[in-house]
């Protein structure tokens, strides 16, 4: 997962703690017996403190990826869950404090030396540091929150993708479960309550990759908020065929009107390609729709090689190459 590289982002107090006992401890030990070495320990009081600073700020920017070239789903998403401005301005105001401080320290080294008073400079440039620190503090805040909402996305790769839509009980996760090998894994994906469930499907050589969508793509579009539709937008931006999946059984509990109705709301709010299966052909109740070409059943296997196929033929050549161990340049 891309964003899993970003450790805990620190927060102004921490990193202020961290850097000021390090320099405090520089000083054990250390003999002072005269202007000389009383100027060079708070020198070295300083240059720690600073280092210190200067590494971990460079740190967090480095641990971010490279926003153009991310994956446009995720892109899509981390603009919806946080802002990519937002998250762009705080790492360059972040940077800005690291250079910042590195210069600073610099000139402070030079007060300090020759000084009749050391630490009174020493202390007058770590009040400059803290307030350089403290004025970041929103920015580390908000890159604390975007990593903590960007590595708990789901692990959906720039991949041949089949999308399962429909309402509830009609057999998505059966359908998922029946197509792909393992036992599907079921990741928590921001927007919907239930989590999304992803298995993955191999065709003469070539990886796809189903994605069941429960709470996401199960309901009347109206009943939506805007996030929701954004975050379902988001999908759009793979290279996928909607599969939407109907039960003329109704022994799902919905009426083959509304599950109808809700498909081609789905269709229309899509500008990926999509298709509507009739699922549990197998049960008794089961009567053909007469616009529904595809039948099958997850329970007895019925029509389900065919329609793979299908799909297959229907999902889209890839828009665009995204190296996979992702481009962490920065
Ligand atoms: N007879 C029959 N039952 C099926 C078939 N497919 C699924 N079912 C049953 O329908 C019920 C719902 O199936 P799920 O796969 O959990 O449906 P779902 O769409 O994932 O439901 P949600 O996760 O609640 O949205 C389960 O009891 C399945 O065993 C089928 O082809 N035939
Ligand atoms: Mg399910």
């Amino acid at each position: 997962m891309i964003f899993e590289k970003i450790k805990t982002i620190p927060t102004s107090e921490e990193l202020l703690d961290k850097a000021f006992r390090r320099s405090t401890r520089t000083m054990a030990g250390k003999k002072i017996d005269g202007p000389t070495s009383r100027c060079e320990a708070n020198e070295a009081m300083l240059l720690t403190a600073a280092n210190i600073l200067t590494d971990n700020l460079s740190n967090v920017t480095r641990m971010f990826p490279n926003f153009e070239s991310l994956p446009p789903f995720y892109y899509d998403l981390a603009d919806i869950l946080i802002g990519v401005d937002r998250i762009k301005k705080s790492l360059s105001r972040v940077d800005w404090a690291s250079s910042k401080i590195h210069t600073l320290a610099r000139d402070y080294v030079g007060k300090i030396r020759g000084n009749p008073a050391p630490a009174d400079a020493r202390k007058e440039a770590f009040g400059r540091i803290s307030s350089i620190i403290y004025s970041i503090e929103s920015d580390l805040k908000t890159l604390g929150d975007a990593r903590n909402a960007l590595r708990n996305l789901p692990d959906i790769r720039a991949e041949p993708t089949i999308i399962v839509a429909g309402y509830p009980n009609v057999g998505k996760s059966s359908f998922v479960s029946y197509v792909t090998n393992a036992t599907p894994e079921i990741a928590a994906y921001p927007f919907t309550t239930k989590g999304i469930l992803i298995g993955h499907m191999e065709i003469n050589n070539i990886r796809y990759q189903v994605i069941d969508t429960p709470g996401l793509l199960d309901r009347p579009m109206s009943e939506r908020n805007d996030i929701e539709l954004q975050a379902i937008t988001a999908l759009r931006r793979l290279d996928a065929v909607v599969m939407i999946l109907i039960d003329p059984s109704e022994s799902c509990g919905f009426e083959i009107g509304d599950q109808l109705k809700m498909s081609h709301e789905i269709q229309a709010q899509f500008s990926l390609p999509s298709i509507i299966v009739a699922n549990k052909s197998d049960r008794e109740e089961f009567k053909k729709p007469d616009e529904i070409k595809y039948v099958i059943s997850t329970a007895t296997g019925n029509g389900i090689d065919e329609l793979i196929q299908e799909l297959v033929r229907m999902i889209p050549v890839p828009k665009k190459e995204f190296e996979e161990p992702n481009p962490f340049g920065y």
